[in-house]
């Protein structure tokens, strides 16, 4: 099966996550950031992340990937329970998370922005989101900050290094993505549960972190 992904795309890592987890083998390809045609050639929108099914066929939408890849493990099924406190987290993280994670995105050298009219393609299409991506590097500390405080709260939450919620789980598959994200970020300091699960997802998912090329 091929996975069509922008490394940066947290939904991407949603689905590149059940792949290492149930231990299935695919070919992920990484579009240019401005390539519209392909995706859109696809499931007839500008989005990733994208699967081609063994039957060649086309899947876009993250968690139906994630369940559709599951069910074809043949090895149960990944556990649906998401606590309300998780939710509270993801939903508190989710208001600013991109302000430190998509001005950095383009200054790591993504295979998704390897030509400069795909980092410009990128730059105006957040802006109009986040606001100015200088202006939010400049902000860091304030958000990082903020950042700290929210994963004291996540800190408790976390019951195994290789499970949030005491074993796999769709929590894993909203949480970590974010988690791998941020860790773009220089400065940003993981309390130890948090530190100990995103190092050991990261490996059981094949999902390599950002903290040698944070910024
Ligand atoms: N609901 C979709 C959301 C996917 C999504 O928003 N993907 C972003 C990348 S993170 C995208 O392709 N955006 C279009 C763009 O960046 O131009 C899913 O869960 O798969």
């Amino acid at each position: 099966m091929k996975l069509y992904t922008y490394d940066h795309c947290p939904f991407c890592i949603r689905a590149r996550m059940i792949f290492g987890l149930r231990g299935i083998p695919f070919e992920e390809v990484v579009l240019l950031n401005d390539d519209e045609d392909t995706p859109i050639g696809m499931i007839g929108a500008k989005q990733v992340p994208i699967l081609q099914k063994p039957d060649g066929s086309h899947m876009g939408e993250s968690l139906d990937i994630v369940r559709f890849v599951d069910g074809l493990a043949g090895k149960g099924r990944l556990k649906e329970e998401i606590r309300p406190e998780i939710q509270a987290w993801l939903d508190k993280v989710d208001e600013y998370a991109n302000k430190l994670i998509q001005p950095r995105d383009v200054l790591i050298g993504l295979p998704e922005f390897a030509t400069q009219a795909a980092i410009d393609y990128f730059v105006r299409k957040k802006e109009q989101n986040i606001g100015n991506f200088e202006t939010n590097l400049l902000d860091t500390r304030r958000y990082l900050d903020g950042l700290h405080a929210d994963l004291a709260v996540l800190e408790p939450l976390v019951k195994r290094a290789d499970g949030l919620n005491g074993e796999w789980s769709m929590e894993d598959i909203l949480v970590f993505p974010i988690l791998r994200n941020l860790t773009i970020v220089r400065g940003l300091q993981l309390p130890p549960n948090v530190q100990a699960y995103v190092a050991e997802m990261s490996k059981i998912t094949n999902v390599p972190l950002y903290t040698d090329k944070a910024v």
